[in-house]
């Protein structure tokens, strides 16, 4: 093309976006499709919708929409501003209908800065647009649920061979003392009846549900090799034990959820060894993924996790595979009672498995709860039609860096945070995993430096932060570790840190006590040189969480939602102090002033590394 010939081009492509109402360029980045990440049913009636804009200018956003069958009768609805990161700014709502929400088109309104934009199907225009997003038909299988329990619980993980050994004659040739250093081969002798007996401890950290590491029969202390899917290892006991456990655990309003290992079997299960045995001619030989016959170890001719031949892969496409775990999956439920699944390393599975799963599942048991482990962000397991919940190792690496090691600032820190928030739906952001560390990470403790303070502030954190907050067995504690196999250290009973488990008990209570904590959404509202601070709000009802995570004392003005003229004072939940709340003053900001409505303002002292909660008083 010539050089003329293509100015020519650039310029009538400019008139017709012109034409349109779309300059070339159009100053903002609006995101929006009409897909589940953006738009999804909460019942049959109601829909809620997300649009994220580029941070800078954007003020607020409206909704157009209609039914196609009814176009001269269109509403509008302004949507809320639910947080913003170093990229984006959010804004989400919920439209209510009268009848099954169905054939409803829509476009956007964006306006900031005396300027407004209009997004539908096509993009951005200075004009309202041509064409439209649709939603089309809400189906009862559509709508997103959740376990209603699970919303804002408190979790409890256990590694069976460290928790407490009770039972001296189910223990594995071998075993070593309860105080040796934990290798990747032994074992300390921990069994289901270990847990029974210590069922008031965790009780008396206000948990909700338990989680077990592996509990099937397998060689190793970790159990992620299964050798039998359908039977208790003999060193932690038998399905009566497990039954007992649940049992005991329903009794104290506790659920229990054991570790689904379906991803990759162990080298011994009796499939995997018919394979190596027969070969081409054994019936098994696709369920696995065999490079070719025979079947070698080393290096491994077949697919295995992580390169590990102790863990060949499972071909889910193979429909006796998917049976045999389906099978797996609701035999537990049936014969034991358990209450869900923690799914390992399920964002490596066949996704149409879950789906799959989680119909067998829940019609087994409607309200169980499905946990799928993934490291990254796990939203598109999160569709309502796969899992429930997912571990949430973003959350915990913001953690770590803000309170543990301090490798970030607060600005960063919020930068995670509401980032995170904004991966998942309003639904799914209440049953997340939370997690500081588990059997795969450092204890957090370690990663503090042994630094109690710090400790403290993250627990505090977590256990106000919207979804399920989990407790590593021994964490409560006190106790350190490295990564593992060292982070699997045995429940060092005899030198529990007092004043930690003591914080863990006060801190589990209040999330339980107080409805915002648990349910509320979340809104920051401080953000600062070493210090941050959150608002969790539900019906008016709003709980103030101010962290100081630095080394020296900081006097801080926290903006309220409250306003003055209630005369009201502010009490802190952890000592009943009071806090009058004052003016705002003219020309006065705070963090997110300019899309929140602050009311007042209270002042507080807060030394190195404390936090303070409070709310209005009664
Ligand atoms: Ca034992």
């Amino acid at each position: 093309m010539h050089k003329d010939e293509g100015i020519d081009m650039q310029e009538k492509i400019s008139q017709i976006l012109l034409q349109e109402g779309k300059q070339h360029m159009m100053p903002i980045i609006a995101i929006h499709e009409s897909t589940r990440e953006y738009i999804y049913p909460v019942d049959r009636r109601r829909l809620r919708i997300r649009i994220r804009c580029s941070r800078e200018n954007i003020r607020s956003c409206t909704i157009v929409y209609w039914n196609r069958f009814n176009d001269s009768v269109r509403k509008q609805s302004n949507l809320v501003c639910t947080g913003r990161d170093n990229d984006w700014i959010y804004f989400s709502g919920e439209l209510s209908f009268e009848e099954t929400a169905r054939y409803i088109k829509y476009y956007f309104i964006i306006s900031g800065n005396g300027k407004t934009w209009y997004l539908g199907r096509n993009g951005l225009s200075s004009v309202e647009p041509r064409y439209f997003f649709e939603y089309l038909y809400t189906n009862e299988l559509d709508v997103l649920k959740v376990p209603e329990w699970a919303r804002g619980s408190i979790l409890y993980q256990i590694f069976p061979d460290r928790f407490f050994n009770k039972d001296k004659g189910n223990d594995p040739p071998g075993v070593v003392s309860w105080d040796s250093t934990p290798s990747r081969e032994n074992f300390f002798g921990g069994d289901l009846k270990g847990i029974i007996s210590r069922l008031d401890h965790i009780s008396s950290l206000n948990v909700d549900v338990i989680y077990l590491t592996p509990i099937f029969k397998s060689p190793s202390n970790h159990k992620y090799d299964t050798e039998d899917y359908f039977s208790v290892d003999p060193s932690f006991g038998d399905m009566d034990d497990l039954r007992k456990l649940v049992r005991e655990c329903h009794a104290r309003n506790i659920r229990v959820i054991l570790d689904g290992v379906f991803n990759h079997s162990g080298y011994f299960f009796p499939p995997f060894q018919d394979v190596i045995q027969n070969g081409e001619k054994s019936k098994y030989r696709d369920w696995f993924y065999i490079e070719s016959f025979p079947v070698r170890t080393d290096p491994p001719n077949y697919e295995c996790v992580g390169y590990y031949k102790w863990m060949p892969k499972l071909r889910f496409s193979n429909p006796d595979v998917r049976k045999y775990f389906i099978e797996v999956g609701t035999y537990w439920i049936k014969e034991a009672d358990i209450d869900g699944w923690r799914l390992d390393v399920a964002d490596e599975v066949d996704f149409t498995f879950w789906q799959e799963f989680r119909r067998a599942i829940k019609s087994v048991k409607k309200d169980a709860l499905l946990i799928a482990e993934t490291w990254k962000n796990g939203s598109d397991m999160l569709r309502g039609d796969q899992v429930d919940s997912v571990m949430n190792y973003l959350f915990r690496d913001a953690v770590v860096d803000y309170f543990a090691t301090g490798a970030i600032h607060s600005l960063e820190f919020d930068n995670l945070i509401e980032r995170m928030l904004h991966l998942y739906t309003a639904d799914s952001l209440h049953v997340l995993y939370n997690l500081l560390g588990s059997h795969d990470t450092p204890r957090f403790l370690s990663l503090c430096n042994g630094n109690l303070n710090r400790m403290k502030l993250a627990i505090a954190f977590q256990m106000t932060f919207p979804g399920m907050p989990a407790i590593y067995y021994g964490d409560e504690a006190g106790m350190e570790g490295d990564n593992d196999p060292d982070c699997r250290r045995a429940f060092d009973w005899e030198n529990i840190n007092q004043d930690l488990l003591a914080f863990y008990r006060k801190m589990t209570a209040l999330r339980k006590s107080d409805l915002p904590l648990r349910y509320g959404e979340y809104r920051g509202i401080h953000c600062d040189e070493g210090t941050y601070g959150f608002a969790r709000s539900i019906n008016g009802d709003n709980t103030y969480i101010i962290l100081n995570n630095s080394a020296e004392e900081k006097a801080l003005t926290i903006p309220c939602f409250e306003s003055i003229s209630e005369k009201s004072r502010f009490i802190s939940l952890l000592d009943g102090k009071a806090y009058m709340p004052e003016e705002i003053s003219d020309g006065e900001t705070f963090l997110n002033s300019d899309i929140y409505d602050y009311c007042s303002k209270i002042k507080m002292i807060l030394p190195a590394y404390h936090f303070e909660i409070i709310k209005k008083g009664g």
